[in-house]
């Protein structure tokens, strides 16, 4: 990043009130979108540094995905031991997991606990949506407009820089379903589930998705739900998780946590492991049978596609680690023909993200529960009681069922779509969501040409979603609030990409992505699984440690 221009330090802490027409002004150094995992480290590192901050949060407390996803079995797919915070090493002394994978309410309570133990929230104001975002080339500023949850006034502030840390997976897609309105019986949403729970006893329940949110869900509901039908577009490959208590062998590695956080940090995905060092096809068989049954036990997201080290490259290699999963879905479903439609065979395994779950293929051998393959019969609408499929060109019957619930596991807008739903307007009127329009262009997804001063918190083409969220998270928090840190002192009040560095990281993405088999997925890596969204490989494939490495060299070359 190089192309800055100087002008005087901006102020400390500016809390300038002005007062303009009867609206009410705020000026501040920063501003934050999101009261997150990333947006709480932002604010308190911004507070240590003396710079004046104001984070906006549309829910009405902390918590970010961890706020929203309370569906039924909601957990991080990342071990807990290594996805929690290592800026406060007190944390970890503080708070004992109480299991390997924790639940969705555990980690609520352990964020809350941050934000209490720091006194976040003094900084934060919640049910408040950013409406939009213009950049000002005169005052070299943005000015942003908030709208309040409860629809009072807009309100206008300015700041110097402006950073979204909105999540990757935070923005619900539209189901793109005929009649999504229509149902009259209870409609959830997983990534928006009512905070009190829901008790679907005695119910007829349809779940549509069999992403992870229907993966870890769909065991529970059904526990409760009298009947439950499972529409699956495309089945997925789901791993064992083998939760329960933090692992004893883990738990020990920890003990030293300098050294165990260091060496995330410099790891391909953010979690310590070994690396593997052969091919899958440099074996034979059974040694590779061995190798995957090793993995399958060891239940992470990482073990299996990180058994042999060329199973995102090579296809024949890939082949034989999807078939491995394959057999053991065969093993646990009992009726061959439901064990079939639940195979994945589309795509390579590894390229649509891994599930990990507890009893979920088990499921299916439930006498009250059914799947109903899409593929064969797509969904033709939603009715006001419930639910039609069929092929429609007659070449099968149409079927209805009908619910008292229907479970939306539809996912997300995922990496750009938070970002895009505001309206961001850059240098001479450039709205972020058209220059996006064919695929995102970043700088190292923290920055983007034409948009000065505006940082991304694990935005596209940064390693994101394929790594440790928590590792990611803290190395993009420090690396922003260090350069708003320098600049101010060095006299500079605008950073920006140059064309040339954005284009060059474009292409690093793409060609890195082109080596892989990623982009044989209709994945929401890929943008895939939103009507119209331009396709483009979303996050950057290269590796946490690599381009760890690249953000110190940037800095290190001025
Ligand atoms: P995902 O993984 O995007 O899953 C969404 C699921 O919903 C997936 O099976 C989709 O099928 C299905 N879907 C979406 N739209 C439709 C329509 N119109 N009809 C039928 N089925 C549909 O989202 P999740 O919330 O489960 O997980 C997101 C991430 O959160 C997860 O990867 C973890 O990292 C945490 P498709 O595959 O598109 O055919």
């Amino acid at each position: 990043m190089t192309d800055t221009q100087t002008h005087q330090p901006t102020q400390t802490q500016t809390q300038t009130m002005r007062h303009d027409g009867g609206g009410r002004e705020v000026d501040v150094d920063v501003v934050v979108v999101g009261a997150g995992i990333a947006g709480l480290y932002l604010m308190k590192r911004l507070r240590d540094l003396g710079v004046g901050a104001r984070a906006f949060e549309t829910g009405d407390d902390v918590g970010g995905t961890w706020y929203w996803n309370r569906y039924p079995g909601a957990r991080c797919d990342v071990e807990s031991i290594d996805y929690q915070y290592s800026w406060d090493p007190e944390l970890a002394e503080e708070w004992t997991w109480s299991e390997r994978y924790a639940t969705q309410p555990e980690i609520l309570r352990y964020v809350n606990h941050v934000a209490d133990k720091h006194d976040l929230r003094r900084d934060v104001t919640f049910e408040t949506r950013i409406v939009d975002a213009r950049w000002d080339d005169a005052t070299s500023k943005w000015t942003i407009r908030t709208e309040p949850a409860d629809g009072g006034p807009l309100e206008t502030l300015t700041c110097r820089w402006y950073v979204m840390a909105t999540g990757c997976l935070s923005a619900p897609k539209d189901p793109e379903i005929e009649g999504s309105d229509a149902f009259e019986g209870e409609v959830y949403v997983t990534g928006r589930w009512p905070h009190e729970g829901v008790d679907f006893t005695g119910k007829r329940v349809g779940v549509i998705g069999t992403g992870s949110s229907a993966i870890q869900s769909i065991p529970l509901i059904a526990d409760e739900a009298d009947e439950m039908v499972v529409f699956q577009r495309t089945p997925n490959f789901s791993l064992p998780a083998r939760n329960g208590p933090p692992r004893p062998e883990k738990v020990e590695r920890f003990e030293q946590a300098d050294d165990y956080r260091e060496e995330a940090r410099w790891s391909s995905a953010g979690v310590p492991r070994d690396m593997p060092e052969l091919g899958a096809m440099m074996v034979d068989e059974d040694t590779r049978r061995a190798r995957y049954e090793q993995a399958w036990q060891e239940g992470t997201i990482f073990s299996l596609t990180g058994a042999y080290n060329d199973l995102f490259l090579n296809p024949e290699s890939n082949a034989t680690a999807a078939e491995f999963v394959r057999s053991k879905i065969r093993s646990k479903v009992d009726d061959p023909e439901t064990a079939e439609i639940l195979c994945p065979t589309t795509f390579p395994i590894g390229t649509k993200r891994l599930c990990l779950d507890t009893n979920y293929y088990e499921t299916f051998n439930r006498g009250h529960v059914s799947l109903v393959d899409l593929r064969a019969e797509p969904i033709q609408r939603i009715t006001a009681t419930g639910v039609e499929v069929g092929a429609g060109d007659g070449a099968s019957e149409s079927r209805s069922f009908e619910f008292d619930a229907i479970v939306f596991a539809t996912g997300f807008d995922a990496m750009t779509g938070a970002i895009v739903r505001v309206d961001i307007e850059g240098r001479d009127g450039l709205s972020l969501r058209e220059k996006w329009a064919a695929g995102p262009q970043t700088y190292l997804g923290l920055m983007t040409e034409g948009f000065p001063n505006l940082f991304m918190v694990t935005g596209p083409q940064s390693p994101s979603v394929l790594s440790n969220m928590a590792v990611s998270i803290e190395q993009h928090v420090e690396w922003i609030t260090d350069t708003i840190e320098r600049l101010r002192e060095d006299g500079h009040d605008v950073i920006e990409p140059t064309e040339l560095a954005e284009r060059a990281w474009v292409q690093h993405n793409d060609d890195f992505a082109g080596i892989t088999l990623f982009t044989q997925a209709n994945s929401w890596y890929m943008g895939a699984n939103v009507a119209g969204k331009a396709r483009a490989v979303l996050p950057y494939i290269g590796g946490v440690d690599r381009y760890r490495q690249t953000c110190v060299d940037v800095v290190e070359a001025d």
